[in-house]
């Protein structure tokens, strides 16, 4: 096939596109490398050390004889550069990547809430616009949010994307219809995730495109097997108060001797997915296009569900690190379970790599590797969700 991904740049879509790649698929990048610039806005870089895409594709084309594309485009400021590509190219599938994707980035101050509501919003109604004018019927695959479902303490088992209910009619009687989870975004970013459904779900009834959104969990990990194959393949892995996700920042800090940060009580419970599992969950959901005219293919793409406290104490009894307690920046439930219904993959053939399989230790080492290249004042996480929560952290960070 021939695939465009959106955002290929980034910590998924890069090793998406030389797991694709690999495939045998003709992959084109399109990135606005915006990643790399609000690293520059942050003061931060990467743990491991990445070379320009440009460079990134040169190695993959010297290892393998394959090439990747890749074109400079904003989604959501250049709609006529997309369109045209997208005129020329007539992809077969477009896997969407290319949005601000870390929750207390978009929470930092107002001008970040507005980039990242401008930027995913317009980015997804961007392309969803440009396939109906182009008539193109690629297949798009859109990397969407757990959170999307929100994190209630309810804790009943989430299904995968659609809720039956029953309603009553005038005459009394009770029908019943699958309607779409209700949204509960914890956070702006979260929120453009729940905007993205809804133009999803528009797009498909009025014009019959082919959608696919995947309901991701927090991604741990950093390696896949491509981007093991050269020191320049190497993916990004963010440790930083704003992009750093849980696990991962746990494992950095277990690496350097820094107290593993549990925001609250560390009762917060959380879907996660290894990155190696992430790409092959996008290759299968390729592989398994919904049908023209049909409602938007909903998977749920996460492996195990953990609370951030065991997660803590699992990497403190394997590294002997100290586990710090402390006030939460976020306005979040201080506890909750979670129970998610992932059937979809696993009948497609998902084989899940679980936490216990000896890959902790292997990003520890990653992380130990790097250590040098660790700004430690960047660790801890200051994006406060609101006023008051922000007077709060500074008092005792
Ligand atoms: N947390 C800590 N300590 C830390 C960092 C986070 O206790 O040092 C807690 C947070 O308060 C939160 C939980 O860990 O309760 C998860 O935080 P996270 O930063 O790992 O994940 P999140 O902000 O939810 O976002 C990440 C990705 C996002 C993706 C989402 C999937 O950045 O792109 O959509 O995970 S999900 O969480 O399932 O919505």
């Amino acid at each position: 096939m021939k695939i465009a991904v959106l955002g290929g740049d980034g910590f998924v879509g890069w090793p998406t596109s030389l797991h694709l790649s690999d495939a045998g698929h003709e992959i084109h990048i399109l990135d606005n490398l915006s990643r790399r610039w609000i690293d520059t806005e942050l003061g931060v870089q990467s743990l491991t050390p990445m070379d320009s895409i440009q460079e990134r594709t040169r190695i993959w084309h010297a290892e393998t004889g394959r090439r990747i594309h890749f074109n400079l485009i904003d989604l959501a400021r250049d709609y006529e550069l997309l369109k045209g590509w997208l005129a020329r190219h007539r992809p077969d599938a477009i896997i969407h990547f290319a949005e601000q994707r870390a929750a207390p980035y978009s929470m930092k101050s107002d001008r970040h809430k507005n980039y990242t509501v401008d930027n995913n919003v317009n980015a997804t109604h961007n392309l969803l616009n440009a396939l109906v004018e182009l008539d193109l019927d690629a297949h798009l695959v859109h990397l969407g949010t757990m959170g999307v479902y929100g994190y209630s303490t309810v804790g009943a088992a989430i299904p995968e994307g659609y809720l039956p209910v029953g309603i009553e009619t005038a005459d009394g009687r009770t029908v019943s219809q699958e309607i779409l989870y209700p949204a509960n975004p914890g956070s702006v970013y979260h929120m453009t995730k729940c905007l993205d459904q809804l133009l999803f779900q528009f797009y498909a009834k009025n014009d019959g495109l082919r959608i696919t959104d995947l309901h991701q969990g927090i991604v741990w990990g950093t390696h896949t097997e491509q981007t093991r194959r050269h020191t320049q393949l190497i993916n990004r892995f963010d440790y930083d108060g704003d992009y750093g996700t849980v696990l991962n920042r746990f494992l950095i800090q277990a690496a350097i001797g820094y107290p593993l940060t549990v925001h609250g009580t560390g009762g917060q419970t959380r879907a996660f997915i290894h990155i190696q599992d992430s790409v092959r969950c996008i290759e299968i959901a390729l592989k398994n296009p919904p049908q023209r005219g049909s409602r938007v293919e909903i998977f749920n793409q996460m492996t195990e569900t953990h609370r951030v406290r065991d997660l803590a104490g699992m990497i403190a009894k394997m590294t002997g690190s100290q586990v710090a307690w402390l006030p939460n920046p976020r306005k979040e439930a201080a506890e909750n379970e979670l129970m998610v219904r992932n059937g979809k993959f696993l009948d497609l053939g998902l084989k899940p790599t679980t936490l216990g399989e000896g890959l902790l230790g292997e990003i520890v080492d990653v992380a130990k590797k790097y250590a040098y290249r660790v700004d430690r004042s960047r660790v801890p996480a200051v994006s406060a969700w609101t006023r008051d929560i922000a007077a709060k952290v500074e008092h005792d960070p």
